[in-house]
């Protein structure tokens, strides 16, 4: 295989790791812990797992003399990255406990544990995708594992393998069948132990305990990097506003942290426009106004950052989704039979007035996305809903209306991007290189202490790397009960942009500044090596939450 020169000089990094993982360590156990809601509910539904103490791993002076183990691993859901460094620091961290320990990958996400498909991961295979992007090295997939008979036939191959834990690397939903499992798992008394790995570059699984979800850091500069160049480029020719919407299916956290990077003219939040009761029409006028007040500058240019998950924030949008998907669940066959064609006329007839009206009111376009198959998951899949080109055509409508009424005068031409797929697959940054092998490290730990239902997590990673504190956190302890196709599920509660949180109150307080004056920053591309403050950065969004 061919290789560029970054990624043989970045295959000899060595990822920087908590101090305490550098030798033998011991399980202190912390707090005894609650879930974050519906106690009661979590507690009866997770008689096994629910309520166990935090661990944090400490330097022990005692060797332990463990038996060789065998581990399986899952890459579940979305690419983000740095996932090659968690199965990177798993193989060495297992190899640490037994020279004979053994690592199956299973192949193409959960799918590969209910087909039985895996491969031996061994350490020439390992070292060609240490610091690498990506997912390839098993593949991802998003398929749900929920089912007892699904556990069960899991259950076959590991046994067959010889397995006694297994390691799902993925993000809210993937962590929640993680914790399933685990449950299950130890209710039958199977043997195997279950662990979690924080995946995602949305950023929204993280709490008190888990500080990021990898591969946000990544992905954001990434992202920043090409943000940056639009706005040289806006602020070279003077033409244009970039209507850009950034990946994220529900919380707005890589568009803020993109913003803190950037410093674009606009920026929605999708978390305020729920909170403000905002409209689309609400929406479009704040946009519309900033494009009018900088055409009064001469200004006719600008950039303008949506996140992808925005469309499902408008309050009366959400209810037309709420209703739409629980409609679409039960009737999702009777659906698929009705031609393409007759298929809005159906929907608007089946829905209540409000929603039914407002269903009709959406471009063609739109309304058709909204009814597109849900992921496993039952999410609307946000990433295909072209919300960039939907605003961008009402704001022209509205400045086209203003004009008439000599409210506005200015040219307005816009250019639409989408900044997803691009950054889930970059090659780790430091942060999440070294972040992300200490995470796979940390699992072996939770392995070798004989846990089951824990997410591994570091933290303290705005200091330096060897003062990060390695440990893990009872996924249960991160459950809630929420509406999924239908039927309330328990389910890992998603970490949205807090309005009250030090990121967002820096984003609010400058962005009047950066909505009329031309401040943009340019970032420019990930640096992988030079001096620490270039290559180590960790995001501001984590900078500004510990305050350093
Ligand atoms: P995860 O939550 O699984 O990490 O995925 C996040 C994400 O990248 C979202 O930002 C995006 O909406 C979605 O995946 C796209 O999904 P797909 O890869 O299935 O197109």
């Amino acid at each position: 295989m061919t290789k560029s020169a970054l990624q043989i000089a970045r295959a000899a990094y060595q990822p920087k790791v908590p101090a305490a993982l550098n030798g033998v360590v011991k399980a202190v156990e912390g707090e005894y812990t609650q879930s974050v809601a519906d106690q009661d509910e979590i507690k009866r539904l997770f008689p096994n797992t629910y309520g166990m103490p935090i661990i944090t791993f400490e330097k022990s002076n005692e060797k332990k003399n463990l038996p060789a183990v065998h581990v399986g691993v899952i890459l579940s859901g979305g690419q983000a990255p740095g996932g090659h460094n968690v199965i990177a620091g798993l193989f060495d961290g297992i190899k640490a406990i037994h020279p004979d320990s053994r690592l199956y990958g299973f192949i193409l996400g959960p799918e590969g544990l209910l087909n039985h498909k895996y491969k031996e991961l061994t350490a020439d295979i390992i070292d060609a995708y240490r610091n690498t992007g990506g997912f390839d090295i098993i593949g991802s997939g998003r398929t749900k594992l929920e089912t007892k008979e699904q556990f069960d036939k899991g259950l076959e191959i590991l046994k067959k393998l010889d397995i006694q834990a297994l390691v799902i690397i993925g993000g809210d939903d993937s962590n929640t069948n993680a914790c399933v499992l685990a449950e299950y798992y130890k209710s039958i008394r199977a043997g195997v132990q279950v662990i979690g790995c924080p995946k995602t570059i949305d950023g929204d699984l993280k709490n008190e305990q888990i500080e990021a979800s990898f591969g946000f850091d990544t992905a954001c500069k990434v992202y920043s990097e090409v943000i940056g160049n639009i706005e040289r480029d806006c602020s070279s020719a003077q033409k244009y506003w970039h209507f850009i919407k950034l990946m994220g299916r529900s919380a707005s956290h890589i568009a803020l942290e993109c913003a803190l990077q950037t410093q674009p003219n606009i920026c929605i939040i999708s978390e305020e426009v729920e909170a403000g009761n905002l409209s689309l029409d609400d929406i479009v006028t704040r946009i519309a106004s900033v494009v009018a007040k900088r055409a009064e500058m001469g200004n006719n240019f600008g950039t303008i950052l949506i996140p992808e998950g925005l469309i499902e924030f408008v309050p009366a949008i959400k209810r037309l989704i709420a209703e739409l998907n629980d409609y679409l669940a039960k009737h999702d066959t009777e659906f698929k039979m009705i031609k393409k064609s007759e298929q809005r006329t159906y929907i608007i007839s089946k829905l209540t007035k409000e929603n039914s009206e407002l269903y009709a009111s959406l471009p063609e376009g739109v309304a058709r996305q909204l009814t597109l198959d849900r992921d496993p998951h039952g999410n609307v899949q946000v990433s295909l809903i072209e919300t960039e080109k939907l605003l961008s055509e009402m704001v022209s409508r509205k400045l086209s209306e203003w004009k008439r009424e000599n409210k506005y005068v200015g040219k307005f031409s816009a250019l639409h991007h989408f900044f997803g797929y691009e950054g889930r697959c970059a090659a780790p940054s430091n942060y999440d290189a070294d972040y992300c092998y200490s995470l796979g490290y940390t699992a072996s730990c939770l392995i070798a202490s004989g846990k089951t239902g824990y997410m591994s997590s570091v933290r303290n990673t705005t200091a330096s790397a060897d003062k990060w504190v390695a440990g893990g956190i009872p996924v249960t302890m991160m459950l809630n009960m929420e509406k999924r196709h239908g039927e309330m599920k328990p389910v890992i509660q998603k970490a949205l942009v807090k309005l009250d949180g030090a990121p967002f109150r820096a984003f609010a307080a400058r962005r009047d500044d950066w909505a009329l004056t031309t401040s943009y920053v340019y970032p420019g591309p990930i640096q992988y090596f030079g001096p620490t403050e270039v290559c180590d950065e960790p995001t501001k969004t984590l900078q500004l939450e510990q305050n350093v």
